[in-house]
């Protein structure tokens, strides 16, 4: 018989493929026998958790066959790798984008079916893996999800948080936090890698040592060491075997024991302290755009970063000789500063470990990083303390100085720049409080790429936070319009609106090719089309209203304008301009006679999102809306024609029923504030009309799919400078004084709670421009109840708004990627003829 490697790689990889069958019975014969050998439990009797577990293991299977096959293939190929490094993944539920992506939801749905299961049921039993925050966690999953489906030799790495994202609890108007201990039952999703384990180093000294060839050589003797143990979750494309992987990393304690120690006799506090290590990924920090200086992140950051290097010059050493390769088969994305230590500790792995000298170094790092900026807010720009990283890993920050020192040699000699400008374009920055490591700066000096997220935020970058590196790099700069993944975010959460593109489009081929979308604006004005798409609508809003029943016991208003602001609670979202304006409308009802009420466009406002724990303006815009929706709900003069809604521990999960279910999204942000956004995309997507500022992607959406199509408002990014020099100046609109008044003057309760809240937008300290700005968006919300009465044409923007939406989709961010930064292609994982 032929030995494996006379037979033909290539088909060998291909029939691998095809081991497990998806026929109905082989689907429940794997879910039975899941049941009993992996959750061990009767094999006659097992309810709906045990389902879902056992039906997810089952997946899983098929999951690894794919993944398998794809890695060992792409070592074959060895093409060139990228490796999308981040602190965050808001992955969300995976069972159902499982069964998607790999076409097996039918065979799924009649096996458990068979078996008495209901699918909906099942699917819902899984919890969501919450390891991010908001829009940067998510990207990341989005960009998975299109890399796997590009066939593109890709992996993503991070952090196994064994606590996710907190849960949000509203206790009587109150944000309450609660742990998020996702792993109680286990997670069926990952596979431990016992053996695909580091070393991870911090603390202690470094010392220098002369080599026969009369070299410095640096060795750091590290203070403590850690295992960093990898968790590999396999991310399948759609439509292709291509199923790539996401590589998690938990901190273990490492095998050698402090003899010493033991020996000692203290062998129980010498065991408590190995448990020590744990701690490092033990909490996700729930702040969003908040630099909070904390050690224990830092210590994270390196952690993450040290695993993840190792990883990649294991896998490269593996095929390769040498580092001159290097460049040509590995590219790093940053996904913000977050993971920016991983510089100086590659910088740290040429030189002190295989002894390349600093120039060869240099020249291979600076070659593969690539850097995604995310804000320009700049209480989110990380600057560490030099004393701190000093301490938590000595021979980075002498790395750190070494660049910094090159970098400032070359701004002297090659751009003749000196004196102030030198200190301002420095790495390391001096305050009053010591020196701080300005993370974005090491970023940006070690790195082939800058990109922002969409248009005009990739414009600000260059005119404010990174001017002076623009003036002398020009060529560094990129846009990378943000993007989010339509498998997820229509083709699995809108299965109506799914089933109508696609018989409208005569093909399912958007799911993959999004522009093809733009095929539906012929239908828009079509009035049988706008039926199906009207009726489509309200199919997906009785889903969400379904879902505030079960949270309020309140049935909703089907003919109310469903109007949705759901992201993390921040004052430059203005989620306070939004409430105002409902307190200002709220108010306008109560003084209507009977008749006028009869014109009255009624609206159900939802209103979601978690305030950073430790954020106390965010916390208190929680409870206004909390206390506004109190009265207003419960007051008979109002009845159905308003009702608000605060929806707790807002997620992704949450969001695949909010934003199908949403007529009206806001995205109204002060101009300049907000990089991208991301939910915009996922609502025009979803036919929901925007009420927005000029701001991030709203900017592209209205491009693409027309501002007459959406209701814009407030000032441009332009105007927002000189704004806000004249802020004490400005006069006050009444109706925005008149919506104050009544908070300030207990119609809600809690008037001295909500106090600061009302200073935070007074005269010269209203940063966000709310009182600028509120005129223009009450004008725009009029224009929103007046397109209501018009519901053909309402349908017919909605219809526009998703025919437009097609350049949102990540696989054209991530094709833009692969193609102008990393220089990877696709790998497909096909038989070739
Ligand atoms: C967000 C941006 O605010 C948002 O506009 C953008 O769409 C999204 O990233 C994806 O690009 C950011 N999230 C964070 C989180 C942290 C720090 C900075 C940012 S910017 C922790």
């Amino acid at each position: 018989a032929p030995q494996p490697d006379h037979l033909n790689r290539e088909l060998l990889y291909g029939l691998l493929d095809s081991y497990l069958k998806n026929d109905v019975v082989s689907i429940q014969e794997s879910i039975v026998h899941h049941v009993e050998f992996t959750l061990a439990r009767s094999r006659y009797k097992f309810d709906t958790r045990e389902a879902y577990f056992a039906a997810a293991h089952s997946l899983r299977d098929r999951l690894i066959e794919r993944w398998n096959d794809t890695q060992a293939w792409i070592k074959h190929k060895d093409p060139k790798r990228v490796y999308y490094l981040s602190m965050e993944f808001l992955m969300g539920r995976t069972f159902l984008n499982a069964l998607h992506n790999l076409g097996v939801m039918q065979p799924y749905q009649h096996a458990l079916s068979g078996l008495g299961y209901d699918m909906e049921k099942v699917q819902q039993a899984e919890r969501d893996a919450a390891l991010g925050n908001g829009g940067l966690g998510r990207l990341a999953s989005c960009f998975l999800d299109s890399m796997a489906t590009l066939n593109l030799p890709a992996w993503g790495y991070g952090i196994r948080y064994e606590y996710g994202m907190f849960r949000q609890v509203v206790s009587e108007g109150f944000q309450k936090e609660q742990p998020d201990y996702w792993l109680t039952f286990g997670y069926p999703w990952e596979i431990q890698r016992p053996h695909v384990a580091y070393p991870v180093k911090f603390y202690g000294h470094v010392s220098v040592h002369e080599s026969q060839d009369g070299r410095q050589n640096f060795v750091w003797n590290a203070g403590e060491e850690v295992t960093a143990v990898a968790y590999d979750n396999p991310i399948p494309g759609f439509k292709t075997p291509s199923t790539i992987n996401l590589r998690l990393w938990a901190a273990k304690p490492c095998q050698e024991f402090d003899l010493e120690a033991f020996n000692t006799g203290d062998y129980v506090s010498s065991i408590i302290d190995k448990q020590k290590a744990e701690t490092i990924t033990s909490v996700l920090y729930p702040d969003d755009k908040t630099f909070e200086g904390k050690e224990l992140r830092l210590k994270q950051q390196h952690f993450m970063v040290s695993a993840t290097l190792q990883d990649i010059v294991r896998r490269y050493k593996e095929q390769h000789e040498t580092f001159d390769a290097f460049p040509e088969k590995v590219a790093m994305q940053l996904n913000d500063t977050h993971p920016t230590l991983g510089i100086p500790e590659l910088m740290r792995i040429l030189m002190d470990e295989n002894h390349l000298g600093w120039t060869r170094s240099w020249e291979i790092t600076t070659k593969v990083f690539s850097f995604t900026n995310h804000t320009v807010l700049p209480e989110a720009l990380e600057q560490w303390p030099v004393s701190l990283v000093e301490k938590l890993l000595p021979r980075h920050m002498q790395i750190i100085y070494d660049i910094n020192w090159r970098f400032v040699q070359e701004l002297e000699q090659n751009h003749g720049i000196s004196g102030d400008k030198l200190g301002s374009m420095s790495i390391i920055l001096d305050t009053e409080y010591g020196k701080m490591v300005r993370m974005a700066y090491l970023a940006l000096v070690a790195s082939h790429t800058v990109n922002g997220v969409a248009a005009i935020h990739s414009k600000l970058i260059k005119e404010t936070i990174f001017k002076e590196f623009h003036d002398i790099w020009p060529e560094k700069f990129q846009n990378k319009t943000n993007g989010v993944t339509q498998r997820r975010w229509l083709a699995q959460c809108n299965p109506p609106l799914n089933r109508l593109i696609t018989e409208t489009l005569g093909t399912e081929a958007w799911i993959t090719h999004l522009d093809l979308l733009k095929g539906l604006a012929a239908h828009a004005e079509d009035e049988t089309f706008q039926q199906k798409w009207a009726e489509v609508k309200v199919e997906a809003k009785a889903k969400l209203a379904s879902l505030l029943k079960d949270l309020t016991g309140d049935d909703l208003n089907m003919d109310a304008i469903f109007d949705v602001q759901v992201k993390r609670i921040h004052e430059y979202k203005r989620q306070f301009m939004n409430i105002l304006s409902v307190a200002l409308r709220y108010d306008r009802i109560k003084s209507m006679t009977e008749k006028e009420k009869e014109e009255v466009v009624p609206r159900v406002v939802i209103i979601g999102g978690k305030a950073a724990p430790g954020y106390d303006m965010a916390k208190r815009i929680i409870k206004l809306i909390s206390a506004v929706s109190e009265t207003v709900n419960n007051d008979p003069d109002v009845g159905d024609l308003l009702k608000v809604y605060f929806v707790p521990d807002y997620n992704v999960s949450l969001a695949e029923v909010i934003v199908p279910g949403s007529d009206l999204n806001q995205q109204i942000s002060t101009a300049g504030t907000e990089a991208s956004g991301t939910s915009n995309m996922k609502f025009a997507m979803n036919g929901s009309l925007i009420i927005g500022t000029m701001d991030g992607a709203n900017v592209e959406i209205a491009e693409e799919i027309g501002e007459e199509n959406m209701f814009i408002f407030g000032v441009g990014a332009q105007e927002v400078p000189a704004l806000r020099s004249q802020r004490e100046y400005l006069q006050v609109d009444p109706q925005f004084q008149h919506a104050v008044n009544l908070i300030q003057n207990g119609h809600f309760g809690w008037a001295d709670y909500f106090s600061p809240l009302i200073e935070s937008i007074t005269g010269s300290r209203d940063w966000y421009l709310l009182a600028n700005d509120f005129e223009s968006y009450l004008d725009a919300q009029e224009r929103v109840d007046q397109e209501w009465r018009d519901k053909a044409s309402w349908t017919r923007k909605s219809i526009l708004s998703t025919a437009g939406s097609g350049k949102f989709s990540s696989d054209r961010t991530i094709h833009e990627y692969a193609e102008d930064i990393w220089g990877v292609e696709p790998l497909p994982p096909t038989i070739p003829e």
